[in-house]
């Protein structure tokens, strides 16, 4: 236990379906912001219609959330893109606006990154669908780079060639492009079967800190664990180091059992002023948990 990085909260998990105000099968994936002196969770919900929507949870402290009593008003989708299940918010603050990526899906597997903002959490403003057909795990880097937003994203693979972290970037927004993949050493950045941005990236003076997921292929279904890189302030596409052990992996009945199983996955990361990063995070797709460690200890920890 000592060697641990991050130690998980002993009240874990902080949300679960019991939590909510109405029936809900599942919560998970939250995008967490402090605004306004409040911790905000903007949670992944599966109702009873099986749809995925996101909902607000509200804290004093970053450890007892209360829901609010209704989902997010989420904006109406553009007629030709009649999003069905929204799910796994990225909220990236970027001036006095907070802006979401998040999956938008019209049918299964047919998912595209959709980006919405808002100044308050209460009233949300689309911006765009920002990408073809098949791609997800959008993360917005807080500053832009070069004069352009910069984006983590994950493109599609397949068996063959499963998915890993790309980098794209957009002078609005809306149009994105030069995207490639991140590199380790100048070869695309691989680990596990397939990976995927995590929180989104926390400005550090040793690099941009991501923490990501990995997934590992079993003999019984997929593991989904964290782990953490650096990537190059000046050129983020390069990963400079990385932490060869998983940081945070499933190990209790909440992270275990579930709408999947053996998941823990995050969207976002929280940066105390005492170097504290509180990182909540899915597990098994049906709760939410929390993990507290020293943002040095994870910098530290990428080789
Ligand atoms: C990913 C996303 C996440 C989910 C994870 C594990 O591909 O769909 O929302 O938590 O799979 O099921």
């Amino acid at each position: 236990m000592k060697d641990r990085i991050l130690k998980k909260y002993e009240g874990n998990p902080v949300v679960t379906p019991q939590h909510m105000p109405e029936t809900v099968l599942y919560v998970f994936n939250p995008g967490a912001v402090k605004h306004n002196g409040e911790y905000i969770l903007m949670m992944d919900t599966t109702t009873l219609d099986d749809i995925h929507r996101l909902w607000i949870a509200r804290s004093k402290d970053g450890y007892n959330f209360v829901p609010e009593d209704k989902p997010v008003n989420w904006p109406a989708p553009d007629p030709s893109h009649p999003e069905t299940c929204i799910y796994d918010p990225r909220i990236t603050k970027i001036g006095d606006e907070y802006i979401i990526l998040y999956a938008s899906d019209l049918s299964q597997n047919d998912v595209r990154i959709g980006i919405v903002k808002t100044k308050d959490f209460k009233s949300f403003e689309r911006v765009a669908i920002a990408s073809e057909l098949g791609n997800r795990n959008g993360a917005l880097f807080p500053e832009k780079v070069d004069g352009l937003y910069v984006r983590l994203d994950r493109p599609f693979g397949n068996e063959l060639n499963p998915c890993y972290m790309w980098i794209s970037y957009s002078p609005d927004l809306v149009f994105w492009g030069k995207s490639k993949p991140l590199t380790y050493k100048g070869k695309p950045f691989h680990d596990g079967y397939k990976l995927g941005a995590g929180a989104v990236p926390i400005k550090t003076d040793r690099g941009w800190l991501e923490i990501y997921h990995t997934v590992s292929q079993t003999c019984n279904g997929f593991i989904y664990r964290l782990k953490a890189c650096l990537l190059d302030l000046e050129d983020p596409s390069k990963v400079i180091g990385y932490t060869r052990d998983f940081i945070l992996w499933p190990e209790h009945e909440y992270e275990m059992r579930g709408r999947v199983m053996n998941v823990v996955f995050t969207c976002n990361a929280i940066l105390e002023e005492d170097g504290n990063v509180k990182i909540y995070y899915g597990a098994a797709d049906t709760n939410i948990g929390l993990a507290e460690g020293k943002i040095d200890d994870i910098i530290n920890a990428c080789r």
